[in-house]
């Protein structure tokens, strides 16, 4: 799909609001970035930052039933996440949504790879939930006679319906970035990096974060934790638990933090001596066009103590942020160490030049134990 055949962000929403849809819960993808932005712009009450689209969902219900006609804006990816309040809340109370959902690997389009086996399920996916879908219309007159017949179908059928979202079937809407003077989130990872020993894991979260690692700091320790968005902390707490001795290094988003804040309550729960958990906060999905996350209202420092942390930090700074990886290490664990951070980066940030599934085996190969560790251990038993 050309620019040309893109629909503007506000022919869009224009058409949703006036048939009377609203509030839009969503996640941001990079797809639907331009109603975001629309929606910050010039209404931002009506747009409902969720954590994840499961939440997304199940505040879009809570609204139905309140006597509103909402719609839910997300990501294919995160359908997953959102299936079960789709199967055993909506469906059983016939709560009817209207649902814009990206496709990330479409099938035929070139994509990562974290998204080609969603790309090709989306459609059977939404089928079998009964959801029924079409693709999103690309010109106004299109969508508006569209959007007519979507709110005459939810409101008679109790079905949720979906517009699929191809990429490039909203054309780009300019978003203005605040100025500051934090640090930007590379300058910390190089400063992390630095103060690690060589057997360190160091698991990074989805988006920016893994490109920047990879594209700086590629090593076979590493782990690149390129989709599962929020699970990062949870596969490295996963190797902890069996190398409780060995360095664990999270490299976090606020964003990824956000959508399963629940992990920090398990990394508590563990007290591993040498788990480090550096949350870049840069209050933003700046991965998806950095729009904003409920950060500025989260005490971060204050959960991760809640939930058993030994110790939490936070900085503004890259040294500083550092010299506190530094002396977590020496145990006393699990540390939570929050680095606060402006969005920025590199617009010619490479992809990812191994596969997820290569970049997994040389990592299990390097958490393997060595030859000389067996013999010591076979000498010991
Ligand atoms: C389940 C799911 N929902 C949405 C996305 C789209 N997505 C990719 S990266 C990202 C933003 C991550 O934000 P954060 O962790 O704060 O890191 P930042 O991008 O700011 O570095 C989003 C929303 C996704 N990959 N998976």
């Amino acid at each position: 799909m050309s620019e040309q055949t893109a629909i503007d962000a506000d022919s869009v929403m224009r058409t949703l609001i006036d048939a009377g849809f609203g509030p839009f819960f969503g996640v941001p993808c990079s797809f639907l970035a331009p109603l975001v932005t629309w929606c910050e712009q010039n209404a931002p009450e009506l747009y409902v930052a969720a954590n994840n689209e499961g939440e997304a969902v199940a505040m879009a219900a809570g609204s139905h039933l309140a006597g509103r006609r909402p719609v839910v804006m997300i990501q294919n990816s995160g359908l997953g996440n959102a299936v079960n309040p789709f199967t055993s809340l909506c469906h059983p109370m016939r709560i009817p949504l209207l649902l814009l959902v990206t496709w990330r690997g479409q099938p035929g389009r070139p994509d990562e790879p974290q998204h080609q086996l969603m790309g090709s399920v989306t459609l059977p996916l939404l089928k079998l939930m009964e959801i029924d879908h079409q693709l999103m219309p690309t010109t106004p007159a299109a969508f508006h006679a569209r959007v007519d017949q979507l709110a005459d179908d939810l409101d008679g059928s109790g079905r949720s319906q979906a517009l699929i979202v191809p990429g490039g079937t909203i054309r780009p809407q300019p978003a203005a970035l605040p100025s500051s003077t934090l640090p930007l989130r590379r300058s910390v990872i190089a400063a992390v990096v630095a103060a690690l020993p060589d057997d360190a894991v160091v698991v990074a979260t989805t988006g920016k974060t893994a490109r920047e690692l990879e594209a700086d700091h590629d090593r076979s320790a590493n782990l690149y934790v390129v989709g599962s968005m929020g699970c990062a902390s949870s596969v490295a707490l996963g190797i902890a638990r069996e190398q409780p001795d060995r360095a664990v290094v999270v490299l976090d988003g606020d964003g990824s933090a956000l959508m399963r804040l629940e992990a920090m309550v398990s990394i508590g729960a563990h007290r591993l001596p040498r788990f480090v958990h550096v949350l870049l906060d840069n209050g933003a999905y700046e991965s998806t066009g950095s729009q904003r996350t409920h950060s500025s209202n989260v005490d971060f420092l204050g959960v991760a103590k809640a939930c058993g942390y030994a110790t939490t930090r936070t900085t503004d700074d890259a040294e500083r942020a550092a010299g506190h990886v530094r002396r977590a290490l020496a145990g006393g664990g699990p540390h939570l160490i929050r680095v606060e951070i402006r969005v920025g980066s590199d617009p010619a940030l490479g992809r990812p030049s191994r596969t997820p599934a290569q970049v997994a085996d040389r990592l299990r190969d390097s958490l393997a134990p060595q030859p000389s560790c067996l013999a010591g251990h076979a000498e010991r038993r």
